[in-house]
């Protein structure tokens, strides 16, 4: 049986530039890699953070747990909707208007008026004088 080998060579120049072109693809491929390694960086998570507004409900004293509060309040006249209304460490005269409110009057001698509505009217220190309130807390 007579067999041959059949090769095929290629000129020295050729050897050349193909071994060059596969360094060359062969470096790109390498650094691609490295590139996208780097850009693949995981933010930290954010998983357990929870953000929500704070209102007025939130804010309301244990003596208020009653009522569902809508509106803060810091001048002597209420609104008409469920405020959590707060006097200062001065004698305050407040009016809680309409709405089941939540008065807070503070230090001082206050006058709390609840106005309309089934109202908590927590007087603070001083002698306070309450009108229309549901209950009141000296
Ligand atoms: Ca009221």
């Amino acid at each position: 049986m007579n067999s041959r080998l059949v090769t095929h060579s290629l000129a020295p120049t050729r050897r050349i530039a193909l071994a060059s072109l596969l360094l060359s693809v062969t470096l790109l491929l390498g650094s691609a890699t490295t590139a996208t390694g780097a850009a693949n960086v995981t933010p930290a998570s954010k998983i357990t953070v929870s953000v929500r507004p704070i209102g007025a409900n939130d804010l309301k004293p244990s003596q208020c747990a009653t009522l569902t509060l809508t509106t803060l309040v810091t001048s002597p006249t209420g609104t008409n909707a469920a405020d959590l209304q707060l006097g200062t460490p001065a004698a305050d005269n407040l009016d809680g208007k309409n709405g089941a409110d939540c008065i807070i009057g503070g230090a001082g001698d206050d006058a709390i008026n609840g106005g309309g509505g089934a109202d908590i009217c927590i007087g603070g220190p001083g002698t306070d004088t309450f009108t229309n309130c549901t209950t009141s807390y000296q």
